[in-house]
C-alpha cells in the first residue's frame, strides 16, 4: 500500500532549523524560526513558570483526563486575558473557550467548526500571511483568497489597498486577522485603523477570525489585545479568537493555546461550545494537562502573575532594543536604508532582502533567514548583532 507514495515538501521554516543544525560554522545564526532567544542564545524558562512547575511537582497530583475543552481554570483565565476581565461579552456569557494544542490547534479546530457552521464561506488571508494559515484552512476544506496587506515600498501596511480588498469580499467571508506582531511582516494596524476595519467588517457582514500568537510582545498585554476589544465594541456579534502562549510563556513544546468563539447570546455560545467539543472529540479527545496547569497556575496566582508580566515586559523591551541596535549597526555598516525595522512590531521583520540575498547570507555567512526575507529579530543578541548587521549590509550592497 505504501509503494510509490508521493514525497511532499516539508515546512520551509522548520526545515531551516534542520539546515542550521547541520551547519558546522561556529558563527552561524538562525534568524529563521519564530522563537524568542535570550541574551545567551537560549530559549528562556521563565522564572514564574519554573516556580509553578516546582510547586506542581511537589503536589504530585494524579493525571486523569481533562474535560474535552480543557482545564476550566485555564480557559477562564484565557478568556479574561484575551477579552479583558471587564469585557461585557464575558459578563453576558457570550464567549466560549476551549484549551487547544497550541495556537495551531486553535486554528485547526476553529477552521473545522467553521466548516460545519459556514460551509460555503471563503477564507481571506493577508498577503503575505503565516504560511500555515493557508495550509490549515485549505486542509479544513476552505477556498482561500488573499487581501492586500503589506506595502514593500514603505515596509508597512498598505491600508488603502487593505480597505479596498476587504470591501470587495462577499458577505459571510471569513477574514483572518493578526491581532498584533504580524507574522511574517512585523507591520501592524494602528488603533484608528483597527476601528475602520472593524466598521467595514460589520457593514459588509464579514466574519473576523483573529489570530493572536504574540499578545504582550509589542506594547503590552492590553494594548496588543486592542483588536479583539475594538471588534467586540463595533458590535460584531459572532467572531473567533485563536490565541497561543507558546511565545508569551516561552512554552513552545507544551502546546498551549486556546480557541474562543463569540456568539450573539449565552444560549448560542453553549451550542457553539457543543460544536467545538464534537470537533475536538473526533481529533484528539481531550488536551494534555501539564502546560495548561502551568499557564493557569501563573495567571491565577497574583504573585506569579506579576512575575510573568515583568518577564514578558523584559522580553518585549529587549526585542525593541535589538531592533534599534540592528538599525544602528546596519547604518554604521553602510546600510542606512533599514530604519523601518524600528517601526515594525514583534519578533519578525520583513527585511526586504531578496531570495538571492537570503541565499548569500546563508552560504557566505551561515545566517539563516526565510526565503521571503523574513528575519526573526528575537534571535539576535549582543554577540551576533554586529556580525549579522555587517553581513546584511554586505549582501544588501549587492
Ligand atoms: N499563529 C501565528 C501567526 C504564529 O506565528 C504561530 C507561531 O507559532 C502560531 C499561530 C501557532 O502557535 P503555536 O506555536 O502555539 O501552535
Ligand atoms: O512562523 C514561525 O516561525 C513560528 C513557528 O509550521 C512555526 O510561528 C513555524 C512553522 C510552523 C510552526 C511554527
Amino acid at each position: 500500500f505504501f509503494a510509490n507514495v508521493e514525497l511532499v515538501p516539508g515546512d520551509p521554516i522548520l526545515g531551516l532549523t534542520e539546515a542550521y543544525n547541520a551547519d558546522s560554522r561556529p558563527t552561524k545564526v538562525n534568524l529563521g524560526v519564530g522563537i524568542y532567544y535570550d541574551e545567551s542564545g537560549r530559549i528562556p524558562l521563565l522564572r514564574a513558570v519554573k516556580q509553578i512547575e516546582q510547586q506542581l511537582a511537589n503536589e504530585a497530583k494524579p493525571r486523569g483526563y481533562l474535560p474535552i475543552d480543557g482545564l476550566p481554570a485555564y480557559t477562564q483565565a484565557t478568556r479574561e486575558l484575551v477579552f479583558g476581565k471587564d469585557s461585557p461579552l464575558l459578563a453576558a456569557g457570550r464567549v466560549t473557550t476551549a484549551q487547544t494544542v497550541g495556537g495551531s490547534g486553535a486554528l485547526r479546530v476553529g477552521a473545522d467548526v467553521l466548516k460545519k457552521l459556514l460551509p460555503h464561506a471563503t477564507v481571506a488571508l493577508s498577503n503575505p500571511s503565516w504560511e500555515n494559515h493557508r495550509a490549515v484552512f485549505s486542509a479544513a476544506g476552505f477556498e482561500v483568497v488573499d487581501y492586500t496587506y503589506f506595502d514593500p515600498t514603505t515596509h508597512g501596511v498598505n491600508f488603502d489597498g487593505l480597505l479596498a480588498d476587504l470591501g470587495k469580499l462577499e458577505a459571510g467571508t471569513v477574514v483572518l486577522l493578526h491581532a498584533c506582531c504580524h507574522n511574517p511582516t512585523g507591520a501592524d494596524l494602528t488603533v484608528s485603523q483597527w476601528k475602520q476595519v472593524a466598521q467595514l467588517l460589520k457593514d459588509r457582514q464579514l466574519f473576523p477570525f483573529i489570530d493572536m500568537a504574540y499578545q504582550g510582545f509589542d506594547k503590552g498585554i492590553e494594548q496588543d489585545g486592542a483588536a479583539v476589544r475594538i471588534i467586540a465594541e463595533a458590535g460584531i456579534d459572532s467572531f473567533i479568537v485563536a490565541n497561543s502562549y507558546s511565545k508569551s510563556f516561552s512554552l513552545y513544546g507544551e502546546r498551549v493555546g486556546a480557541l474562543s468563539m463569540v456568539a450573539p447570546t449565552a444560549a448560542d455560545a453553549k451550542a457553539v461550545q457543543s460544536q467545538v467539543k464534537r470537533v475536538i472529540r473526533t481529533i484528539y479527545s481531550s488536551p494534555s494537562t501539564h502546560g495548561a496547569a502551568l499557564v493557569a497556575g501563573v495567571l491565577t496566582n497574583p504573585e506569579l502573575r506579576a512575575m510573568w508580566e515583568q518577564e514578558l515586559t523584559e522580553m518585549r523591551e529587549r526585542i525593541h532594543a535589538l531592533r534599534q541596535g540592528l538599525v544602528e549597526k546596519l547604518a554604521a555598516a553602510g546600510a542606512p536604508q533599514f530604519g523601518f525595522i524600528n517601526e515594525q512590531a514583534g519578533m519578525f521583520s520583513y527585511s526586504g532582502l531578496s531570495r538571492e540575498q537570503v541565499e548569500r547570507l546563508r552560504d557566505e555567512f551561515g545566517i539563516y533567514a526565510v526565503g521571503t526575507g523574513r528575519i526573526c529579530v528575537a534571535a539576535l543578541n549582543q554577540n551576533n548583532l554586529e556580525y549579522v548587521a555587517k553581513a546584511v549590509a554586505t549582501v544588501a550592497k549587492g
